[in-house]
């Protein structure tokens, strides 16, 4: 066998590691990715002559590219993700499981010779701030300069982790290959006791930047279960007010829920012109842990840079994340405007292109085309520093202290605008219970309703019923100190289907009375499912929404969620004994308040 040269580094772990890769997909060569300027801008001008990328409009668009993927490789393809523990029981009922030797043949045969012909990249990255003591390192392997290119983006890569790493330290083994992005034999696997991750056959976000949801979430929420801390779908934001002072919130709603939206929301100018201010700490996923010096949850964003949304993305709905995306910022399956070299999605505005390049490849005039001109899931991958409300706390690598977690989904009846859980337990049951409707984030249907306990039914690392013990025992842990929990939903629609509530930054006007809670300045009434605000509680200044609206809004109607308590039963009669007594507990509070 030909073996691709490469340079070893100091860690031996790393060194046997990457013969043992190397040999298996047979790369003509392999480059050590060490972050800097000079090589990632040779990288780009490699990618836009072979077509991978597309050089954007340099005045109006500094530093950005476009790319598309190939049309079956547009999400996330979780029928295809696999969480291969050595026994079933350990991955759980909601995960695909695989007996982990099985799944290593399977794949050796994929990946061998995979990369002939073409160049292996070695990523080193960090996931958190370089060296922070809740940091964590990976080590990439990719045949894809588009996946550098991000990775550059999504997390802190190059020499100075491997400096980090040392002679003997440890690391995520992460393996993609591109492979012929053919579907039917395209795999995201995870061992988490080996601390690996396998992806082969697809060249799309979350299958392929291993940094993401594949470490940042299923490996890390493994480690966390082990080591005592939590790994969860979460954005972070500071919270400022007239006064200055910052109160961090952590929220966790699905896939294309509006985590980014939230991150970044601009205040009603009401509340601007009374100084509230909002801070981007994170928009995706949160690391939390409890600080031993004053008990209290923690939280850092392990990542660097934000993979959104893009359509729906405007001036309007979201300015900071439009204004993120204007500099150093990579397009995947947005339309291109081929006259200006600039980019377009719906939402965006009301002039799409005419000459127009679509998510497909196709070029059509885009004023008359009657199709999606972007894909549904297109997205921006732009540098978090790029944020106009970026968290001077970003950086910070103790984290910020969490004062309320807040669980989320798209209910277009059932949960009210907000309400809040009486107890941790009850809020560990309240985010066991979420449900919302599928998103284009992940491969499949749209708009069914499905339960996604925390928003991590795609992203758990082991069974979903531990994952449920692990939040209760970090209850334990955080005793007093423990956040607040509450639940909101954004999306309710009227009988005609349109959403009752304005969301995007008129949440703000919710946030407040999540803050007032948990500063003992609002008051709350009991209910069936928790504590509601009276309509009078949530600030509608300016709003032009009725009384009666709101309390439409807040509403519970008891005969949908009698409903949703047998789903709710079904759903958790998978998980057999292993669900948490405390979790059973709060199912027969719910069913006993709903019947009285
Ligand atoms: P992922 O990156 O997939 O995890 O998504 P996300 O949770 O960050 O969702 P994002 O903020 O990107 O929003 C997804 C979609 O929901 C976008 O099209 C938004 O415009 C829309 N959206 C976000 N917030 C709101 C809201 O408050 N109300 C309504 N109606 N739509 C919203
Ligand atoms: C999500 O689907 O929750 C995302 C996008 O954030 S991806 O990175 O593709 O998972
Ligand atoms: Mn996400």
């Amino acid at each position: 066998m030909n073996m691709a040269e490469f340079t070893k580094c100091s860690n031996e772990k790393v060194n046997k590691w990457l013969e043992e890769q190397i040999a298996m997909c047979q790369p003509e060569s392999v480059v050590w990715i060490d972050g800097s300027e000079s090589q990632l801008e040779a990288l780009r001008a490699e990618a836009v002559s072979t077509g991978e990328l597309i050089k954007l409009n340099e005045e109006k668009l500094p530093g950005c590219y476009y790319h598309r993927t190939t049309e079956n490789d547009v999400a996330r393809v979780e029928d295809r993700t696999f969480i291969c523990t050595p026994t079933e029981e350990e991955a759980g009922p909601i995960n695909n499981w695989m007996e982990p030797s099985q799944m290593y043949d399977k794949l050796k045969a994929l990946y061998t010779g995979a990369m002939k012909g073409r160049t292996m990249y070695i990523i080193p990255y960090s996931m958190g701030p370089v060296g922070s003591p809740f940091s964590k390192i990976g080590i990439e392997l990719t045949d894809s300069i588009y996946v550098v290119l991000n990775m550059n983006i999504m997390t802190r890569i190059g020499q100075e982790v491997m400096d980090v790493l040392g002679t003997d330290g440890d690391f995520v083994k992460c393996l993609h290959a591109k492979k012929d992005v053919n579907p039917e034999e395209r795999y995201i696997v995870h061992f988490p006791q080996d601390n690996a991750i396998m992806s082969v056959n697809s060249a799309y976000g979350g299958n392929v930047l291993l940094g993401k949801k594949c470490f940042a979430l299923r490996i890390a929420s493994y480690l966390g279960k082990q080591e005592g801390w939590m790994a969860e779908h979460m954005l972070i934001l500071g919270l400022e007010n007239p006064q200055g002072e910052v109160k961090y919130i952590a929220a966790a709603f699905p896939s294309a829920c509006g985590k980014t939206n939230l991150a970044m929301l601009i205040p009603p100018e009401y509340l601007q012109e009374k100084g509230y201010k909002v801070w981007t700490v994170g928009d995706d996923i949160a690391w939390l842990r409890i600080n031993p010096e004053d008990g209290k949850l923690y939280a850092i964003n392990p990542e660097a840079g934000f993979f959104g949304v893009a359509p729906g993305t405007s001036e309007k709905t979201n300015f900071n994340a439009l204004e993120s995306t204007k500099k150093n910022t990579i397009f995947t399956n947005v339309a291109l405007n081929n006259d200006d070299l600039t980019v377009w999605w719906e939402g965006l505005d009301k002039n799409p292109p005419k000459n127009c390049t679509n998510w497909l490849g196709e070029k059509v005039d885009g004023t008359t085309y009657e199709g999606n001109l972007a894909h549904p899931n297109s997205r921006f991958t732009a540098p978090a520093i790029n944020c106009p409300c970026i968290s001077s706390e970003f950086e910070n690598p103790q984290g910020v202290p969490i004062s309320a977690i807040v669980f989320g989904g798209r209910r277009a009846k059932t949960a009210p605008l907000v309400y809040q859980a009486r107890d941790w337990e009850h809020g560990v049951f309240v985010g066991a219970t979420m449900a919302s409707e599928t998103t284009a984030a992940a491969a499949g249907a749209v708009g069914v309703v499905r339960r996604d306990p925390m928003a991590m039914k795609p992203f758990v690392g082991y069974n979903m019923a531990d994952y449920f013990g692990h939040w209760l025992e970090m209850g334990k842990k955080l005793g007093d100190n423990a956040p607040a929990i509450f639940h909101v939903n954004w999306f309710r629609k009227d009988d005609e289907g349109n959403f009752m509530w304005p969301g995007f930054g008129d949440n703000m006007r919710v946030l407040l009375w999540i803050l007032d809670r948990v500063s003992g300045k609002a008051d709350a009434h009991d209910s069936a499912i928790g504590l509601l605000p009276t309509a009078s509680d949530i600030d509608t200044t300016g709003l032009g929404i009725s009384a009666e609206e709101l309390d439409a809004l807040l509403s519970v109607d008891k005969e949908v969620w009698k409903e949703d308590v047998e789903n709710i039963k079904e759903y958790f009669a998978q998980f057999g004994d292993r669900l948490p007594a405390d979790i059973k507990k709060q199912l027969e509070i719910l069913d006993k308040n709903l019947n009285d």
